[in-house]
Parts: structure tokens; sequence; C-alpha cells
């Protein structure tokens, strides 16, 4: 059966960004031809500084927000990286097959390094290393991502592809990033030309899986726009990246097409199309920031849950190392 394989870091509070971009199409993809692996990248979250305490809380709300969002632990196989050791090792043995030049072209370093290239850490420019390793620790053919991971994605095909080259075999998969529907990139909503990000100073800029009714209605109507009114197709949004956004957002929330929205909203402005899509934005938040809450109140069972996944994960993972440990020559206990 083939494998689709995905994950989401727990380094701040999901956003709406990670529910339309990931979350939603994970839970969709579910009971589908293909074996559904979903995990909390921890290892990749402690690549940028993480205070212990607040990592263990946010691993338990990532496992709570997978689920809350129709992520199903019976279904899928639903695990925190760090449980898994395979991941580590895999990725030990990608670091010695990928180039430190592939690293240093990657933007979302350049971007999270900065002026300060030198003095990250390591891990920070191994990053795409790592994530070579979750998915083909599972041979996963698949991998439904947002735009923003297609690089990494691309290196993970590099890195698959020059292992197989290197040891003349065909062991890993060339894996095909999934990048479907109109919110594979949703943007910042304080400006337009950045996406919503979890760690984005500014709590304005998104809308959090825990943000409640009031909160969401607020941030929606001092979201950033122009004056103009809609059009009734979205050619006519080509220079407006902020309304495109909103519109983007509305559509995806109700599962229709931008144009389906915008013929209902043609030649309103904003003062009618936000109190529409706050109204649409807290019918689809509420019931996820409820369940988040109700499995939150059990930690325990959340510990559960991810333990069992591990295993279950790591029946599939340690086999697939073992192979690939065969093939370099590493000699492993008979
Ligand atoms: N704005 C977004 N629109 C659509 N998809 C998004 N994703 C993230 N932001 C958006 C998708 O969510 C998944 C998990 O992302 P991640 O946790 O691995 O980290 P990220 O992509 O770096 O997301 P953030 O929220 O911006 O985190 P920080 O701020 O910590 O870097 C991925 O599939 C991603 O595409």
């Amino acid at each position: 059966r083939p494998r689709i394989f995905s994950g989401i870091q727990p380094s701040g509070g999901l956003t709406l960004g990670n529910y339309l971009g990931a979350l939603k199409r994970f839970a969709a993809l579910q009971g589908g031809e293909a074996e559904t692996v979903y995990c909390i990248v921890d290892l990749h979250a402690i690549t940028v500084w993480q205070d212990p305490e607040g990592l263990r809380q946010r691993i338990r709300e990532a496992a709570a927000a997978f689920m809350a969002a129709g992520v199903d632990p019976e279904q899928s196989v639903l695990f925190n990286q760090s449980q898994v050791s395979a991941h580590a090792e895999m990725a030990w043995l990608f670091n010695t097959v990928a180039r430190v030049g592939w690293m240093y072209r990657m933007t979302q370093f350049k971007d999270k390094a900065g002026k300060n290239a030198e003095n990250v850490s390591l891990g920070l420019l191994a990053y795409p290393a790592l994530m070579a390793a979750d998915i083909l620790t599972y041979q996963a053919t698949a991998v439904p991502v947002g735009e923003d991971q297609k690089q990494h994605l691309e290196l993970t095909r590099d890195i698959a592809a020059k292992f197989n080259h290197d040891y003349g075999v065909n062991h890993f998969p060339i894996t095909e990033p999934l990048i479907e529907g109109v919110a594979t990139r949703v943007m910042s909503l304080r400006d337009g030309s950045k996406k919503m990000s979890k760690s984005d100073p500014s709590d304005a800029s998104r809308i959090n899986l825990t943000d409640d009714a009031d909160t969401i209605a607020q941030k929606i109507r001092k979201a950033r726009t122009d004056a103009d009114p809609l059009p009734g197709q979205v050619d006519g949004l080509k220079d407006r990246p902020e309304a495109r956004n909103l519109v983007n957002i509305f559509a995806a929330l109700t599962d229709e097409t931008p144009d389906a929205v915008l013929a209902r909203f043609e030649g309103q402005g904003f003062g009618a199309f936000k109190p529409a899509l706050a109204e649409v934005a807290v019918e689809a938040m509420a019931p996820i920031t409820r369940r988040m809450t109700e499995y939150l109140a059990d930690p325990a069972q959340i510990d559960a849950i991810l333990a069992r996944g591990a295993d279950r994960a790591d029946a599939i993972a340690t086999p697939i190392l073992d192979r690939t440990k065969d093939i370099m020559g590493l000699l492993r206990r008979p």
C-alpha cells in the first residue's frame, strides 16, 4: 500500500495557515488508497530555541489539533518524531549524502538565519536532511504540504536520487509533493506579501487555532485590505494580494472556488465581506477549538495515543532503516 507522510512543527500555536494548508488536508486524505503517517516534528522545532516546559505543552497541543481537525489516530499513524529514533538515525545517514551547498541554498534557511548565518544552530542548516529522513524512513511516495515546503521537498527528491545512484539501488522513492487547493499559501493578515506564520511576532497577523470567536472576528475586521469593491472573478484581484488572500481563505473554509465566492460579493466592499468571512471562520474553527480543549483536558490520554502511534511508526521505519544500513555497508547485530 503506498504511503503518505507529513508533519508539523510544535514551534508555536498552530494557525489557520497550518489548518487549511496541512491539517484539513491530512484528515481528508485518510481512508484513501494510501496509508497516512502524520508526525509532530519536535526534533525540527528545537533547531531554534524552545523552552522545555513550553515545548512539552505545544507537542500535546499539536496532537490535540491534529485530532480536533479530524485526524483519527486509528486510521492514521499519529506520533511525535523524537519517540521514533529512526528519524534521527536516518538523518545522520542523509547528512553524509546531502551536500553543504544544497543546504545553504534553501530560502527558509536564509530567511530564518538572516544576517546571522554563522551563529545559528547546525541543526537549522541540516533541517532539510532530517525532513528527507522523516519522509524516506517510511518510503513515502507523496507528501501533502503548503507551498512554502516545495523547495525542501525537492531536496528530499535530490537526496533519494543521489542515494539510489551512489549505491546503485532503487531503495528510496522519488517523493511527489501534494500541493493542492486554494489555501496552499495563506498570507499574513497584516502583510499580503508574507505567509501567515506561527512565529510571526505580530499576533494580529494570524488566526490561531486557540483564538475565540471574538478574537477571530476582531482580527478579520482589522485585516489589512484596500478600499476597492470586490470584482466578480479572481482575475480582477491580480494586484490585490490582501484581498486575494481573504477571498482564498473564505473559499478554503467553505470548500468553494474563489470565483464562486466572488460571484456572491461582486461590487461589494470589505465592510460587507469581512463580517461574512468572520462568520464562516468562526463556524469552521469553533468546533476545532472546542475539541482541542477537550483533548487537552486529559494529557495522559494524549501521551498514550502518541506512544501507541510511535510503536506503529517504529514497526514501519525500523526495517527500512536496517535495509538502508545494509546497503551502506554498516554492520548490524545479527
Ligand atoms: N501560511 C500557510 N499557508 C498554508 N500552509 C502553511 N503551512 C505553514 N504555513 C502555512 C503548512 O503547514 C505545515 C506545517 O508547517 P511547519 O510547522 O513545518 O512549519 P512552517 O512551514 O515553517 O510553518 P510556520 O507556521 O510558518 O512555522 P514557523 O513560523 O515555526 O516557521 C506545512 O505543510 C506547511 O507547508
